[in-house]
């Protein structure tokens, strides 16, 4: 499909921008036409010079790119997901797999270790216990899956943007990937893994986060859907190319913002 720029050498911004909300799923085109501005805007997204059709069109090419690129920019890091007070904890609280419960992973916290690949300056292994020791936050957040179900949990531990200064993680880098117990996988922006309320979790219902919760921990999400919020991790990778994720490979959307 030709892009209305593409033999204008002075196009219209208006038409470029409507142009490019169709292109869109209809969530992400409802925020994008709230809040596009104008032809600045979509050089920025594109991340290439929109006057120049032919890198235009390579970078929108990637229809579900081309959304996620829309969804960084207007996802607000500032922007805090609502907490509730006790009483509206789910009990109890659902779970969900790629597999029924009793198949969740056994995993033994005496040999555990979490690990760190790529852009780290301190990529030593991190025991339970050290981990453990971390300073500790709690949130009740609200989780929702994509397969049509919502619940309010509670869930403690450590800020993840406290986690990787410690780890000395680059937050220049592109995406950070989690790798798990179960042959799950997922992987953030950065911006949303430095996020106030973005967790390292330990805990739930300040208990010892349970073994279908995700034992021995599990990253908490609140401004994402709950595929993004994986459970069981056992790898870390901080880098610049795009790993995806599991459900990401069957088509869900990468950024999957609330
Ligand atoms: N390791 C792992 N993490 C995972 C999943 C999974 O199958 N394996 N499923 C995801 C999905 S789709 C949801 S809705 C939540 C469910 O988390 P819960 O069991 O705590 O409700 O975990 C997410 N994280
Ligand atoms: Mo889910």
């Amino acid at each position: 499909m030709p892009f209305p720029w593409r033999s204008e050498p002075h196009p219209d911004t208006t038409a470029i921008v409507q142009e490019s909300a169709r292109r869109l799923d209809l969530p992400t085109r409802r925020l994008f036409l709230k809040q596009a501005a104008g032809l600045g805007t979509l050089t920025l997204l594109a991340g290439c010079d929109v006057v120049d059709g032919v890198s235009a069109e390579a970078a929108l090419g990637r229809m579900s790119d081309f959304n996620d690129r829309v969804q960084a920019w207007l996802f607000d890091p500032h922007q805090l997901a609502r907490e509730y007070p006790g009483s509206a904890i789910t009990r109890p609280f659902p779970f969900n797999a790629f597999y029924p419960e009793g198949q969740s992973p056994e995993v033994d916290p005496e040999s555990y270790a979490l690990e760190l690949v790529g852009l780290v300056e301190r990529p030593a292994p991190w025991s339970l216990r050290q981990l453990y020791a971390l300073p500790r936050v709690t949130q009740i957040t609200r989780h929702i899956c994509i397969e049509g179900w919502s619940a309010i949990g509670k869930w403690g531990g450590v800020r993840f943007s406290e986690f990787l200064t410690r780890i000395g993680a680059d937050t220049r880098a592109r995406y950070v990937t989690f790798r798990c117990a179960d042959g799950y996988a997922t992987s953030l922006d950065m911006a949303t893994s430095l996020h106030p309320q973005t967790q390292l979790t330990f805990w739930f219902d300040d208990a010892v986060l349970p073994r279908k919760y995700g034992f021995p921990l599990k990253l908490r999400v609140p401004t994402k859907l709950g595929f993004k919020n994986p459970k069981h991790i056992v790898e870390i990778e901080i880098g610049n190319d795009y790993t995806g994720g599991y459900w990401e490979t069957y088509g869900y959307n990468w950024f999957s913002g609330l």
